[in-house]
């Protein structure tokens, strides 16, 4: 596509999102057919012009570990929440605010007695939440805080209005079948009450090499994380070139009825668009072949200089349209440029699978 074409078709498409023609089936396939119990979101990131306030919302030992190592130059971070059962986790993790659930006196409980006491403590958990414009809220699953605690944290953040992108760490294979059930459980009850929510499972990062250390594989979860939220902050937010919105997201997710997988990649030189997207495509926590099947997409793309930003938009939306299998997909471009980006080009994809 040229660029006439391309400014065209942006000024034709609703705001400043940008889809394929595949997005014209809109009305018959619409984001109506697929009801989300999620109140709807007006938001874009610019709240009255001031930079939003984004929240990283960590919930559970391992979530407030992450957060705790979490780097501190991420965009439009403004305030990190911890929430645990134990005062020497929140203490560790150094957050803005914390919020400790349940009492000392009380014996180690399961997820369910959690969840009511999560209940009891919701007042301070709207203390801590109120005044975000979005949240991020990072969960570990298959133990008792994260499980038990994190979909009560959805759900103030939802009587808040406060959207939120859900990422729910899930155990290793190693852990036993019973802590990946209650994983699974956790991560239900969260995926039905957020605005997205994406499954980054521990055990998807091992690798075949023996000598590998324990905190390589979850460094490498984290990254993935890091990445996912500085894309997505970018593309929603001033830096974006074509800006695309909250509810172009939601647009996606209710496509999957919440649930996305994620996968991102990078790449240098004269190929590097066509490198990005199939690294994007082949991420561990995508493939091809399951990106084919997908209903929709969010691509993020970053681009270290905008030089070309038009005609590679419009390569990647050709290459995207035809990893995607379905005609009827809804697929939704945002893109920044970041100076600052290691390689010439940065593809995140989240797809609705
Ligand atoms: N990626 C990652 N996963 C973790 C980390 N710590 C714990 N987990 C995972 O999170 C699951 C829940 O554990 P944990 O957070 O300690 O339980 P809780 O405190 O009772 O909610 C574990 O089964 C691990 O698979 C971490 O630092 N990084
Ligand atoms: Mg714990």
């Amino acid at each position: 596509m040229n660029r006439r074409e391309f400014l065209k078709r942006l000024a034709l498409s609703a705001g400043a999102s940008v889809a394929l023609p595949a997005a014209a089936v809109w009305d018959k396939f619409g984001v109506e057919a697929f009801p989300l119990k999620a109140p709807s979101y007006a938001g874009h990131l610019m709240v009255n012009g001031s930079a939003p306030a984004i929240g990283m919302v960590a919930v559970g030992s391992g979530a407030c570990g992450m957060l705790r190592n979490w780097p501190g130059n991420s965009p439009a971070l403004q305030r990190r929440v911890a929430i645990d059962t134990s005062p020497f986790v929140l203490h560790r993790t150094q957050a803005d605010r914390s919020v400790r659930v349940g009492q000392a006196a009380e014996k180690i409980s399961d997820p369910k007695t959690l969840r009511l006491q999560a209940r009891a403590a919701q007042a301070e958990i709207r203390d801590a939440l109120a005044g975000l414009d979005l949240i991020w809220l990072l969960s570990s699953q298959g133990g008792n805080a994260g499980t038990g605690i994190a979909p009560i944290v959805a759900e103030v953040a939802r009587a808040l209005a406060i959207p939120v992108i859900a990422v729910s760490v899930t155990p290793f294979a190693f852990e036993g079948e019973r802590r990946s059930q209650v994983a699974r459980a956790g991560l239900n009850a969260i995926t039905r009450r957020v605005m997205a929510s994406i499954e980054l499972p521990n055990e998807a990062y091992v690798t075949d090499d023996d000598d590998e250390t324990l905190e390589t594989v979850l460094g490498r979860v984290t990254s993935d994380l890091e990445q996912l939220y500085r894309a997505t902050t970018l593309v929603l937010g001033p830096q974006g070139l074509i800006g695309v919105d909250l509810a172009d997201v939601r647009a996606v997710t209710a496509r999957a009825q919440g649930a996305l997988a994620v996968g991102h990649g990078a790449a240098s030189g004269p190929e590097a668009l066509r490198a990005a997207c199939s690294a994007a495509a082949n991420h561990r926590l995508l493939g091809e072949d399951r990106l084919l099947q997908a209903k929709g997409a969010f691509v993020a793309v970053e681009l270290k200089s905008d030089r070309g930003a038009m005609s590679s938009v419009g390569q990647l939306m050709q290459a995207m349209g035809l990893a995607v299998n379905d005609p009827a997909a809804l697929l939704i471009y945002g893109l920044a440029v970041e100076p600052d980006l290691p390689s010439d080009v940065r593809i995140s994809i989240m797809a609705a699978l």
